[in-house]
């Protein structure tokens, strides 16, 4: 026989348990923010983009170019999904694209092309 006493923190306890079951499927279904950028010869556009810090980022590199890109970033350091070291470029070649996703921490972030020659390419991913 159960007490009124019983029932009610049965009911407390499978509320909290509702609970933490919503809370954890809401982050790990934490949804994405996609930035697209092109790689023309020889310049990224958008040069400048601005994301949120509270979603992880699908980063998307297209290079519409003649000549092979790189793209560079210490935003790379944050991939997500990668086993070991992440590396910190991503290359791509012409009618290609590259693909990852990074983990915000609010900050500037410089980019650039890590291709001998292509130093002028560059821009900047401002996460607040
Ligand atoms: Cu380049």
């Amino acid at each position: 026989m159960t007490s009124r006493v019983d029932r009610s923190m049965r009911a407390r306890a499978v509320t909290s348990l509702v609970t933490l079951l919503v809370f954890w499927a809401m982050g790990c279904d934490s949804p994405e923010q996609t930035v697209d950028i092109v790689a023309e010869d020889f310049r990224f556009t958008p040069a400048e983009v601005r994301v949120a810090a509270e979603h992880p980022i699908r980063l998307r590199i297209v290079n519409a170019g003649r000549e092979p890109h790189e793209f560079k970033s210490v935003l790379l350091a944050r991939q997500t999904g990668v086993t070991g070291t992440p590396p910190s470029s991503l290359p791509v070649l012409p009618n290609r694209k590259a693909e990852t996703v990074v983990r915000t921490i609010p900050g500037v972030y410089l980019f650039s092309c890590a291709m001998l020659g292509h130093a002028g390419m560059g821009g900047t991913i401002i996460v607040e």
